[in-house]
């Protein structure tokens, strides 16, 4: 007799084959290299790291088919037969028409900016991205936030807090006017909120706005299947859609796309710039070549399209997408049961404690999601990322910084390479640091760089 109570569990869809060792190390040990690091997680080195949830950007596991694919590369400098896998996998799982291959997402950011934004412009997006934004600056441009105000409210549970404001965008178009706008920057499961997602009928609504303008939407889909996988479960009417059609369905909102595949597409380098507009891709086809290479590698070797190829066609897979994702659920709610403030709904990449609730007695400018990740490292040698203050920056204008009203560290998981275990043991550590938080002191910078300061700044303990 079946009964309703019974659970079902998910589990990973496929089975581990090679093991990679992992080093434990001493709490003195990872004292010594926080220190020596400046307290920047980015600054440690990778042996000093036991579970690394700094990032899932070019950290996937390949599949045993994505491996046999690399052995298949095809090194020729120029009409390399990867790139055709490649470009016929992204107009075949994502719609796109033309595609330019770039070493990663940043390499397509800096040539779609240099083409499509003159200097005084504004580009508005759902959130910034560090990259993306800084990328925007250089070519001359101004972001501006146009997210609904909840994406701002970590405990806001509204199950699309990637949206965009419609009536904050239209003010701002009519404001500047379209001229000024080459592009509105749409990201799907938008990063620095929380990886969170945006609805269909959001997308289908900007698309008819911004058709009245005669204004292009360009998609960042570093994580698209993961925001598909959302409006499966959330969105009414999507439910019994396949996620490859809900992915073919956002893109067509769409004029073109910025792609790390070191995320969705699961290799541990690469992305791509697509397109639509034949002289758009011819201008990105000839700039690719100052920056990245010929048309038909961008910087990356035939093997790694391959991959790319394989993964984007894994990466959809009904499966794969409920497990990664069952995954970061398994941990978010583990620390929702330990009673920690994380950012709600859980999202698709990962866990983001909110340090502004957790260390409330620190102040924004003394960094508290900075000093949290150094403090979880040093508890359990897990390795997280801040998203707050310190990748923020400062306003290019006024020199001042951001503060961010989101504070967070990311908890990000990697796609195929930890267990529940190590799930487990990261929860615990979290809660370990959270139930002695009081003692726990703020952070002073003391070494500042130009760019995307998250990455390389330092700082001593108060
Ligand atoms: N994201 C991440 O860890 C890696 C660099 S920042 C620590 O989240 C989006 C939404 C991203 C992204 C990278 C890029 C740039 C663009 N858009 O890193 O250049 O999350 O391949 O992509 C990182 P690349």
């Amino acid at each position: 007799m079946t009964s309703k109570f019974i659970k079902r569990s998910w589990a990973e869809p496929y089975k581990i084959k090679m093991v990679e060792l992992l080093n434990i190390t001493t709490k003195a040990d990872r004292m010594r290299a926080i220190k020596q690091a400046g307290f920047n997680t980015f600054l440690l080195k990778s042996r000093d790291v036991y579970i690394d949830l700094l990032t899932d950007s070019g950290t996937s596991a390949m599949s045993d088919r994505q491996w046999s694919g690399m052995m298949l590369g095809d090194e020729a400098y120029a009409g390399s037969e990867n790139f055709y896998h490649l470009e016929e996998a992204v107009r075949k799982n994502y719609g796109y028409k033309y595609v330019i291959p770039t070493h990663q997402g940043r390499g397509a950011e800096n040539i779609l900016s240099k083409i499509l934004i003159k200097p005084g412009d504004i580009i508005p997006g759902n959130m910034y991205f560090t990259t993306t934004r800084l990328h925007q600056e250089l070519a001359g441009g101004t972001f501006a936030d146009v997210i609904i105000k909840k994406a701002h409210d970590p405990d806001d549970e509204f199950p699309f807090k990637g949206n965009i404001d419609i009536q904050k965008l239209e003010n701002l178009i009519k404001k500047t006017g379209s001229k000024k706008i080459p592009y509105i920057s749409v990201a799907t499961a938008v990063n620095m909120a929380g990886g969170q997602p945006i609805s269909m009928s959001n997308l289908r609504e900007l698309r008819k706005m911004t058709d009245k303008y005669g204004i292009k939407i360009i998609h960042d889909m570093t994580r698209v299947a993961e925001n598909a996988y959302f409006i499966k479960r959330k969105e009414k009417g999507f439910s019994k859609k396949k996620i490859v059609d809900i992915v073919k369905e956002i893109c067509s909102y769409t004029d073109g796309a910025t792609m790390s595949a070191k995320k969705d597409a699961l290799v541990n380098i690469g992305g791509f710039l697509a397109i639509n507009d034949k002289k758009i891709y011819e201008e990105a086809r000839n700039l690719v070549v100052v920056y990245e290479g010929l048309h038909t590698y961008g910087g990356l070797a035939g093997r790694d399209m391959e991959a790319i190829a394989i993964g984007i066609t894994e990466s959809v897979d009904e499966d794969h997408i409920r497990a990664r994702i069952g995954q970061v659920e398994y941990l978010g709610n583990k620390m929702r049961d330990f009673g920690i403030p994380i950012v709600l709904p859980i999202g698709g990449h990962g866990v983001f404690l909110n340090a502004k609730k957790f260390l409330p007695h620190i102040k924004q400018t003394n960094y508290p999601a900075q000093t949290l990740a150094a403090e979880i490292y040093i508890d359990s040698g897990v390795r997280s990322m801040e998203r707050g203050n310190v990748s923020s920056g400062r306003n290019p204008e006024t020199g001042k910084e951001y503060l961010p009203d989101l504070e967070l560290v990311r908890l990000t998981i990697p796609r195929r390479v930890y267990t529940q275990a190590h799930m487990d043991v990261v929860a615990e550590s979290v809660e370990s640091v959270y139930s002695n938080r009081k003692k726990i002191k703020g952070l002073k910078m003391i070494y500042e760089p130009k760019y995307l300061r998250f990455f390389q700044a330092k700082f001593k303990k108060l």
